[in-house]
């Protein structure tokens, strides 16, 4: 059964190409900064977007025409499988991600939902055999059902920390049965609303007693996913633990998790935290965790979590900027958490959505690669830094200064002259860039 029976294979065909359903600057095979573009980017489509969101939002019903939506149950899921495959297919990408509510239905028991899910499970693994496309990230819905009201592994309720427990231990199990490559920790609603009900502590210790957890039982089980935090600032509660890229690793230093997690980023959730992308990119790869990215994008006049296809080439190009300078995104990808709008109810925005994303992608990278081999920012921020590498700066780097020969060398130096940062110049170099001349 063919759900996009209007749109055939999508292909690159150059920048010339008028044809909407054509790639003009993604080239799989095409070689930028030593490696192919299908080898940076390790695109991922989301389940939860494409083949679950309906378009309905908080003043309307679903709006998507969807041809799986004349089915239910687990027939409906039997039908979104095969919608995915079709989709990857077509659009040539490798890889796509879930959580476990998106593929199956919940039933009336834990032991039922398994089952739903284990039926899913077994139909998404014959699918990946036969197809080769991958399964970038997993995850666990631990915030729709009314159960996680309090939260999941922050709920006071026992109760419920047990239920969460047990969704995160099949999580894992069925990541290593689909051979996931990373396994994701979005913290859905852990986090509070007023200090008047709420016992901070105890809510952070919980949090990490679960992370630590499913650590072990992934080395028991033998499932070598990267594990992956998603930090975001608001949205479902007020106060979300893991708020930004900062938080986060803080969080997993206090707790003794560093060494067991990466961060997945979200451009959107970076913005909302009133960061840049980069901001967030550039703090995590300092220290050597990032993990991987949801590709999207916010809208500046609106408070809250767009999730829109990125279309923005100024970020698309920093975002890449950063991948590159990490030495690429490893074993993580770039997941198009993005939704198409309500109006765009047709399954053809669905490739449209993404052909603009991995376009407007693509192109990023080819400016963020010749950006970094012409040593566009580089050159001039070791310029800019130049005074610690000498003479007294250098004290300074090595850790050799001390405030008394600081305070005698500032005792004599008079006037200190400095340069200017060159802001506006940058800009002017980085648009040179994006228009190619
Ligand atoms: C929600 C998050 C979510 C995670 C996975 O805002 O982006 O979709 O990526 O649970
Ligand atoms: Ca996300
Ligand atoms: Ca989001």
């Amino acid at each position: 059964m063919a759900y996009f029976a209007n749109v055939s294979a999508v292909a690159y065909e150059g920048s010339a190409s008028r044809n909407p359903f054509a790639f003009r600057h993604y080239n799989p095979q095409e070689v930028v900064a030593g490696k192919t573009m299908e080898e940076h980017f390790r695109f991922a489509v989301a389940y939860w977007h494409t083949f679950v969101g309906n378009g309905s939002d908080p003043f309307g019903a679903g709006t998507m025409q969807r041809g799986w939506d004349r089915y239910s149950g687990l027939d409906l899921a039997k039908a979104r499988v095969e919608a995915n495959f079709e989709f990857l297919e077509k659009l040539g990408l490798p890889f796509f991600c879930f959580h476990d509510r998106d593929i199956a239905p919940e039933g009336d028991t834990l032991q039922e939902t398994n089952k739903n899910l284990d039926t899913i499970v077994a139909m998404i693994k014959e699918y990946m055999q036969s197809s080769g496309k991958k399964l970038l990230w997993n995850t666990a819905n631990m915030f729709t059902n009314p159960r996680f009201l309090h939260g999941a592994a922050t709920t006071c309720s026992a109760d419920v920390y047990a239920y969460a427990a047990a969704q995160v231990k099949k999580g894992l199990e069925v990541g290593k049965e689909l051979g996931a490559e990373n396994y994701v920790f979005w913290g859905g609603r852990e986090g509070y609303e007023t200090l008047l009900n709420t016992d901070l502590l105890r809510e952070l210790d919980n949090l990490a007693h679960m992370f630590h957890m499913a650590v072990d039982y992934a080395k028991e089980i033998g499932f070598d996913a990267q594990f992956l935090i998603e930090p975001k600032p608001k949205e479902p509660t007020k106060h979300q633990y893991d708020f930004d890229a900062a938080t986060t690793i803080s969080f997993l230093q206090t707790y003794g998790l560093k060494d067991h997690f990466k961060l997945n980023l979200e451009a959107n959730h970076a913005t909302l935290a009133g960061h840049t992308f980069e901001h967030d990119m550039r703090v995590a790869r300092i220290q050597g965790m990032l993990g991987s990215l949801d590709a999207n994008q916010g809208d500046m006049l609106l408070g809250w979590d767009t999730d829109e296809f990125p279309t923005n080439l100024y970020d698309t190009t920093l975002t890449m900027y950063e991948v590159l300078q990490n030495g690429g995104i490893g074993r993580g990808g770039i997941n198009f958490d993005a939704k198409v709008r309500r109006a765009s109810f047709e399954p053809d925005d669905l490739f449209l959505a993404h052909i603009a994303g991995i376009d407007a992608y693509a192109k990023g990278l080819k400016v963020a690669a010749k950006l970094i081999e012409d040593r566009v920012f580089e050159d001039f921020i070791a310029n800019r830094y130049r005074s610690f590498d000498e003479g007294i700066g250098l004290e300074i780097s090595s850790g050799r200064a001390t405030l008394r020969s600081l305070e005698q060398y500032a005792l004599q130096n008079n006037p200190i002259k400095l340069e200017s940062g060159r802001q506006e110049r940058l800009k002017a170099l980085l648009n040179q860039y994006l228009l190619g001349e």
